[in-house]
């Protein structure tokens, strides 16, 4: 279908009260043009996004359809989030006067702010970057530029004054304090749920020490701070349909002082899974040892001549860290009835935990491999 005939029929399936809702947020941002159409973009756990498309005139008096993104913040993961939008002014500035290329434009509204409130809801509106996005791929290319794209980032964002940028969640990827709440909230139990979950709390607690070697290592000195994007799924990259290359990195709102290993770590536990993270047949996840590879070549590729010996230690083990981490969150976020992560199901959480257990068991058994494979990696591409 033609994109005028595909938002024609998207137009028909709005729901009337979140169109008004759109509308008048457009409005807050001085939109130009009618409002036309809204299309809701599911990907994103946390955050509930939008594009939504307006009528303009092309300048010859044909009608175009010119799009932005909304988005609704979620106040409940993000409890500061105009420091979180102030984050994101520096970092997009910085980019925008370090790197070429793109990189996300937020717009204002008539008083200069990159936000709008509305009683306790908080919004935003960014370009729409034409482009393609990969939840998963076999296309070794793909995930060779993710890693090159998430890379570069960090490379760009080394010159950045980390001290300059707000905690947005804070302790968002010290494991050790992931941890505690889960112990405190299993202990406390509110909705009595923990004695079903008891298998994969015992699993969580019996790798503790080694989920937490990056956080440990860190607070013994060993590692040091960089500015990282935190949450590198592989659908937080944009990509040119044609080309395949990466355009840009999206989703900024935890970018923060961090570590490398937690952007390679999370990169790889949710790219290098056999399966999508919440796979309900969770004996199908497992780690791809070449997606492994191809992303360690293209992240490898941009930062290997930076990184230090110990950061690179780290490399292999980080998917496990970060699998195990993100593991704890779903199971607490259960045990507490659901608070935080939007769920499709009933068990969305519980599901989500027990794939990401797989995964790391799978992961622990194929260490040796991923160790070798970011030896050669970080010889071959930082002069070791
Ligand atoms: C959340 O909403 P999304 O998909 O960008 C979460 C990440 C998790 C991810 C798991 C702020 O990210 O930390 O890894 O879900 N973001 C936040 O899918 O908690
Ligand atoms: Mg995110």
């Amino acid at each position: 279908m033609k994109e005028s005939g595909r938002l024609i029929a998207n137009q028909e399936k709005m729901n009337p009260e979140t169109a008004r809702q759109l509308q008048k947020i457009g409005e807050a941002f001085c939109l130009e043009g009618p409002f036309f159409s809204y299309e809701e973009i599911s990907q994103g756990n946390v955050n509930h996004t939008y594009k939504v498309n307006y009528i303009r005139d092309d300048g010859t008096g044909m009608a175009q359809i010119k799009s932005y993104l909304v988005q609704e913040v979620n106040t409940y993961a993000f409890r500061n989030p105009v420091e979180l939008m102030e984050n994101i002014d520096l970092v997009t500035g910085y980019i925008r006067d370090h790197a070429n290329g793109l990189t996300l434009h937020f717009h204002h509204t008539d008083e200069r702010k990159t936000y709008y409130v509305e009683g306790n809801r908080f919004w935003r509106i960014c370009n729409y970057i034409p482009s393609v996005t990969f939840d998963t791929t076999d296309d070794m290319r793909v995930i060779r530029n993710t890693g090159k794209a998430f890379g570069e980032f960090q490379n760009t964002l080394s010159g950045f004054d980390a001290s300059r940028l707000h905690y947005t969640i804070p302790d968002f990827h010290n494991t050790r304090k992931r941890y505690e709440t889960l112990i405190r909230d299993a202990a406390s139990d509110p909705c009595g749920r923990v004695g079903s979950v008891r298998e994969e709390l015992d699993y969580l607690l019996s790798v503790q020490d080694q989920a937490c070697m990056m956080t440990d290592m860190f607070e013994r000195g060993e590692l040091p701070l960089r500015v990282t994007h935190n949450d590198t799924k592989i659908n937080n990259v944009l990509f040119d349909e044609n080309t395949m290359e990466a355009l840009t990195v999206i989703d900024l709102d935890t970018v923060m002082p961090g570590l490398a290993g937690h952007d390679f770590g999370d990169a790889v536990r949710f790219a290098a899974n056999f399966v999508e993270e919440d796979c309900p047949d969770a004996e199908k996840a497992g780690l791809d040892l070449n997606v492994f590879w191809a992303f360690a070549e293209g992240f490898l590729g941009k930062t290997a001549s930076t990184l230090t010996e110990n950061e690179i230690a780290t490399l292999g083990l980080s998917g496990f860290v970060l699998a195990c981490e993100l593991a704890t969150r779903f199971l607490d976020d259960y045990i507490l009835g659901d608070r935080y992560f939007k769920i499709r199901s009933k068990d969305h959480n519980l599901i989500r935990t027990r794939c990401q257990i797989a995964l790391a068991k799978d992961m622990l058994a194929k260490m040796d491999a991923m160790n070798g494979i970011v030896d050669a990696c970080a010889r071959k591409y930082g002069n070791r």
